[in-house]
C-alpha cells in the first residue's frame, strides 16, 4: 500500500487554490471529498480539464526563472493525457510544433501526456527541447554544431541515428521517447515541423556568409509538470524567444557556438586587448542580427528591454491581485546590458511554489 498522505495534502492545497481563483468552478467541498475518496481507492486522481489548464498556467506563473510570465493566462493547454505510447507522444509533439509555430505568430502552448500512476510510470522525453542541434567532435579539435549536445549526439549515434551524409552545424536531432513497455525509441522530426530563421544583419552583408540559423520555437521537453501532487513527466511547452537567448548565449557562449571572436574579426575590431571591448561590440551586432532576422521572417521574438518592462508590469499586476511573484534575479536579468534593463535594479521574492515545472536529475544536460 502506498502512503497517500503527501498526495492528499498536495491535492487539497491545489484544489483550494483552484477554487479560490476560479469562483465560477463551483464549491470546493464536494470536489475535494471526491478527490480524496479517489486517492483512497486508487492511489491517484484525475484532474478535470479546467484544473489541468489552470494548474499548467500557474506552474508557468510560479517559475522563478521566466521573464515572460505576463502572458501566463494565455497558455493554451492540449490535453493528451490519454496518450502514453512512444509513437503517439512523438506524433503529438510534431503537431505541437506546427500549432505553436502558427505561421510565425507563435502561440504559448503546452501538451500534457499521461501522468505517473501507481501502476504505471508516464512516458518521458529525453531531449531537452523538441528541436536541438547535434554536436560533433572533429579531428581538428574544433567542435562542429552545438557542443552542449555532444554527449547526447554520441548516444543517439550509438542507438542507430544516422547523421546527415555531410555533417553540419545545425543538424536537427531525433526525438527520444521512453516508455516502460517500449524502452527508449528514436523518432526523426519531419522537416515540415522544423521552422528555422536564417540569420542576416540589417547593415552588414557579410553576416549572411556565416551561414547561421536558429529554430523559431523553443519547446522545453524535459521538464516535469507537477500539479496537486500529480506528476506529468512529459509535458512539452513553449513561448517565443527573447533574442538574447540565441544571440548572447546559444551562439555566443564559449562552450556553445562561440561565435563572438569570428564576428569581431569580420567587424575588423582590435581583438588583442580586452579594453577595446571587442567582445561587447561583436555581441551587440550578433544580437541585432537575431532580432532583425526573426522580424524579417515574421516570427515572434522579443528584445530584452521590452520583455524586462513587461515582466515588471506582470509583477505589479500580481501584487494588485494580492500575490507576490517569486523570481530568481540571476535568471531574470538578461545576459547582456543587464543594467540597461529595469529588472536589474531591484530584488525579488524567492520562495518556491507549486504547481511547478521541475527537472529530473538524470535529464539530458
Ligand atoms: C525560462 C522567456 C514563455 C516556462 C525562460 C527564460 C527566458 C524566458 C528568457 C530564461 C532562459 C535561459 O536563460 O535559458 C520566455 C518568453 C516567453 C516564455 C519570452 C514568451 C511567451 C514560457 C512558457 C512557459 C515558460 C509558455 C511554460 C508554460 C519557463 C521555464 C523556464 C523559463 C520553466 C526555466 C527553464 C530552465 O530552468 O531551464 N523563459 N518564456 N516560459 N521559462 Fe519562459
Ligand atoms: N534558453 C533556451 C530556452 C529556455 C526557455 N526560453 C523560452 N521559453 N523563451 C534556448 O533554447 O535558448 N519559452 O517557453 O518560450
Amino acid at each position: 500500500r502506498v502512503d497517500t498522505g503527501m498526495l492528499r495534502a498536495a491535492a487539497k492545497e491545489f484544489l483550494e487554490l483552484f477554487h479560490s481563483e476560479n469562483p465560477t468552478a463551483g464549491p470546493l467541498g464536494p470536489r475535494l471529498a471526491a478527490v480524496l475518496h479517489e486517492i483512497d481507492t486508487t492511489g491517484t486522481y484525475w484532474h478535470t480539464p479546467e484544473e489541468l489548464e489552470f494548474g499548467a498556467q500557474v506552474a508557468w506563473r510560479n517559475n522563478k526563472r521566466c521573464i515572460g510570465r505576463l502572458y501566463w493566462r494565455s497558455l493554451q493547454v492540449r490535453d493528451l493525457r490519454g496518450v502514453s505510447d512512444a509513437g503517439g507522444v512523438a506524433a503529438h509533439c510534431f503537431e505541437h510544433l506546427t500549432a505553436a509555430y502558427n505561421g510565425g505568430k507563435i502561440r504559448p502552448m503546452i501538451t500534457v501526456f499521461a501522468p505517473e500512476t501507481p501502476s504505471r510510470p508516464g512516458p518521458r522525453i529525453w531531449n531537452e527541447q523538441l528541436i536541438r542541434y547535434a554536436g560533433y567532435d572533429q579531428p581538428s579539435g574544433r567542435p562542429l554544431g552545438d557542443p552542449r549536445y555532444r554527449e547526447f549526439t554520441d548516444y543517439l549515434i550509438k542507438r542507430g541515428w544516422r547523421p546527415p551524409e555531410r555533417r553540419g552545424a545545425f543538424d536537427v536531432l531525433p526525438l527520444v521517447v521512453e516508455t516502460v513497455e517500449e524502452g527508449p525509441r528514436l523518432f526523426q522530426l519531419p522537416h515540415q515541423v522544423v521552422h528555422e530563421v536564417e540569420l542576416r544583419h540589417p547593415e552588414l552583408p557579410w553576416f549572411a556568409d556565416l551561414d547561421l540559423r536558429w529554430h523559431a520555437v523553443p519547446v522545453i521537453s524535459n521538464s516535469r509538470l507537477v500539479i496537486g501532487g500529480i506528476s506529468y513527466p512529459a509535458a512539452p511547452f513553449n513561448g517565443w524567444y527573447m533574442g538574447t537567448e540565441i544571440g548572447a548565449r546559444n551562439l555566443a557562449d564559449t562552450d556553445r557556438y562561440d561565435l563572438v571572436p569570428e564576428v569581431a574579426e569580420r567587424l575588423g575590431l582590435d581583438t588583442s586587448h580586452d579594453t577595446s571591448l571587442w567582445r561587447d561590440r561583436a555581441l551587440v551586432e550578433l544580437n541585432r542580427a537575431v532580432l532583425h532576422s526573426f522580424g524579417l521572417s515574421g516570427v515572434t521574438v522579443t528584445d530584452h528591454h521590452t520583455e524586462s518592462r513587461r515582466f515588471l508590469l506582470h509583477l505589479e499586476k500580481e501584487e494588485r491581485a494580492g500575490r507576490t511573484c517569486p523570481a530568481d534575479w540571476s535568471w531574470i536579468v538578461p545576459p547582456m546590458s543587464g543594467s540597461q534593463t529595469p529588472v536589474f535594479h531591484r530584488y525579488y521574492d524567492t520562495e518556491t511554489r507549486t504547481p511547478a515545472f521541475t527537472t529530473d536529475p538524470d535529464s539530458t544536460t
